[in-house]
């Protein structure tokens, strides 16, 4: 099996102390990066359909992710490259009731290697505390929301309009998340919306240029 195949399925099995090292020989095979970063993103699609079909409960999906951030941890160098000017400040994190941050740390990642400084706010976020932040950070240009349940759809929908609310300018709001759209997006009145950190990382510099 190819060391990128055993990234997946130790991460799909949540081997926390294996996964790191498989990750660096995947990379020494000649793996790209992104191509194991993309495995390891598989792997916890097959953690979410067999927790879906009731073969395994949260514990599992608890340690499936812990085994992938520490396997992210070894591709963060390669991922992201320091940006020698910075486009202002992004505040980010995930929504009220909303405990999932793998996607969230990696939209972190991206937005930040393009060149924003970045403050993690963390998960479970209420409202009032982005708003806190705004206020409290220098130039905030970006304001990056993350919402992994579709449940906790309509508090990505509160924090929009509690930041919008307040008056504050000077910044963008963007979304994300498995089950947010760019028609949910629109609908909310987020300035944007991207489905993966890549492409969060290209529209947080188009929309505070635009
Ligand atoms: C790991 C996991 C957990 C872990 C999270 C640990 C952690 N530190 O994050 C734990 C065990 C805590 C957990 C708990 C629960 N989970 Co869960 N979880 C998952 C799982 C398996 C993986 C999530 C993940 O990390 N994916 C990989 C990352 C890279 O992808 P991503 O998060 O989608 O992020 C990408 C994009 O969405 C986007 N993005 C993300 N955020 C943002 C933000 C912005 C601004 C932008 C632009 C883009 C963007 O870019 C990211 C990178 O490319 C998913 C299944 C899945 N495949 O999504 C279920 C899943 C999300 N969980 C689910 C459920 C039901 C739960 C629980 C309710 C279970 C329960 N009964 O308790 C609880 C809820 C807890 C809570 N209050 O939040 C369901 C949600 C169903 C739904 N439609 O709402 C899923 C889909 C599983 C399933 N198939 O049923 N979970």
């Amino acid at each position: 099996m190819a060391k990128i195949d055993e990234v997946k399925e130790q991460v799909i099995i949540g081997k926390t102390k294996i996964v790191p090292g498989l990750v660096q020989e995947a990379l020494n095979e000649g793996s790209a990066a992104k191509d194991i970063l993309q495995a390891m993103i598989d792997g916890m699609k097959i953690v979410g359909d067999r927790f879906s079909a009731g073969e395994i409960y949260v514990p599992e999906m608890l340690i499936a992710a812990k085994a992938m951030s520490k396997g992210v941890e070894v591709l963060k160098p390669m991922l992201s490259a320091e940006a020698s000017t910075s486009l202002g400040t992004c505040i980010i994190g995930t929504v009220e009731g909303d405990l999932h941050d793998i996607g969230k740390n990696l939209v972190n990642m991206m937005i930040g290697s393009a060149g924003f400084d970045m403050v993690d706010l963390g998960v479970d976020q209420a409202p009032n505390k982005f708003i806190e932040a705004i206020k409290n950070n220098k130039n905030v240009k970006l304001v990056a929301c993350s919402a992994l349940l579709t449940t906790t759809l309509p508090a990505l929908k509160k924090t929009v309009d509690a930041i919008k609310e307040t008056g504050l300018s000077g910044f963008k709001i963007i979304v994300g998340g498995a089950p947010v759209t760019q028609k949910f997006a629109d609908e909310i009145g987020a300035d944007g919306y991207a489905p993966d950190a890549g492409a969060a990382a290209e529209k947080a510099k188009s929309i505070i240029a635009a």
